[in-house]
């Protein structure tokens, strides 16, 4: 240890993703021991000083805060992460690359286009390192069909298609708004599924398809309103729970995009497929660990969609785990994560998704609400590189 390089973090936020990402920093070491840096958990803030004191106790940080304007700029803090509600994001970011700090930022990156432009801007006037821990892409086998894909084995791509699929918001008496409900929020969340659920999809489809041109989007609440938490009244609902677009990619594929809270029994099913000329790939999280794949240059006689296992040492991260056959899960996207934020420290290359990646993605959720709300296509703008 004494030969690392700390870099020490300050944590913003006590929810479920701190405790994701307090995880990924404390595996990272002993998981991917050549790494020159090595995370110091320094600081975590919540604004109740109760929650910040005993996440600081259980996951090991050495203090606690309740006020992040009053640790950003301390000297003994190198990077930020953002885990607290969307609504905060900008304003945290913001002040962290103006003081000079690393930013990992949980998704989405803001509410809005708007919101995230000077984001961008910050971090890259600052020169600060900055990622959006968009995690599905290091699913094993999600970086593994991305290698498959960028090897040209699909072909021409003619379709992407994508759902997200859960059931939590289902009863009507659940409310919105305040602690583990903002996503409910639409003041604080800026979005409901499309930020949350389909902003997934769209990362993923546009790192491992390109571009999306422009969309045609459907969204519907089916509750329209709830009891706010932190009123007290019943007020009404302003997240979209359900929606639905399609798209055009800048390679000339089509897409469709399907996200809701309101599949009954379905708690997170993220699924894609993608149908190339020669060959067909599909994943779902609810059997991560499985890569689908069609190969219609087989021989015809056994030709069939095989069910890849991605759990062999010479497949994406796996040689960091355990031994072939047995299986990682959810936390581990996680670590690698951070294990290529960290490695982006060495090399000096960007940790994608960078916020200004990121920012492409946030354009595309913008197009889906704007179309749902105008009833006609949208340009997204996006310049995928
Ligand atoms: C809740 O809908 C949630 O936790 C999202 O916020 C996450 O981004 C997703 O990965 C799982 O579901």
């Amino acid at each position: 240890m004494t030969n690392k390089r700390q870099v020490r973090v300050a944590m913003i936020g006590t929810g479920f993703m701190a405790r994701a990402h307090s995880n990924a920093y404390k595996r990272l070491g002993d998981f991917f021991p050549e790494l020159q840096h090595r995370p110091i958990l320094k600081v975590v803030c919540s604004r109740r000083e109760e929650k910040a004191r005993s996440f600081a106790e259980q996951w090991g940080y050495e203090s606690h805060a309740t006020d992040w304007r009053k640790i950003i700029n301390r000297s003994d803090i190198d990077a930020v992460d953002i885990c607290a509600p969307n609504d905060t994001h900008a304003e945290i970011a913001i002040a962290a690359a103006a003081a000079g700090k690393m930013i990992l930022c949980e998704k989405p990156l803001a509410r809005t286009v708007a919101e995230a432009q000077p984001m961008v801007d910050a971090v890259e006037k600052a020169g600060v390192k900055n990622t959006v821990w968009y995690n599905y892409r290091r699913v094993p086998a999600v970086t593994l069909a991305k290698q498959v894909i960028d090897s040209g084995k699909l072909g021409r791509i003619f379709h992407y298609r994508a759902n997200f699929l859960q059931d939590w918001t289902i009863n009507p008496d659940l409310p919105q708004g305040g602690e583990a409900l903002w996503r409910l929020d639409n003041q604080t969340a800026g979005s409901g599924v499309t930020g949350d659920l389909l902003a997934h999809c769209i990362d993923t489809a546009m790192w491992l398809n390109g571009g999306i041109k422009d969309v045609s989007a459907v969204t519907e609440t089916f509750i329209k309103e709830r009891m706010h938490q932190e009123t007290g009244k019943v007020q009404q609902v302003g997240i979209d729970d359900a929606c639905i677009f399609h798209c055009h990619f800048d390679n000339g594929s089509l897409g469709l995009f399907e996200a809701t809270r309101y599949a009954r029994g379905q708690k997170a099913l993220y699924s894609l497929e993608i149908n190339g000329e020669h060959a067909s790939i599909r994943w779902d999280l609810h059997d991560q660990n499985r890569l689908g794949f069609f190969d219609h240059s087989d021989d015809s006689l056994v030709r069939g969609w095989r069910s890849v296992h991605v759990s062999d040492s010479d497949q994406p991260y796996i040689d960091r785990w355990w031994i072939p056959g047995v299986c990682i899960g959810y936390e581990h996207t996680f670590v690698h994560h951070a294990a290529d934020f960290f490695r982006s420290l060495e090399t000096n290359e960007p940790c994608s998704p960078t916020f200004r990646e990121a920012q492409e993605t946030q354009k595309v959720c913008e197009a889906v609400l704007n179309s749902a709300a105008s009833r006609q296509w949208q340009d997204t703008g996006v310049n995928w590189v």
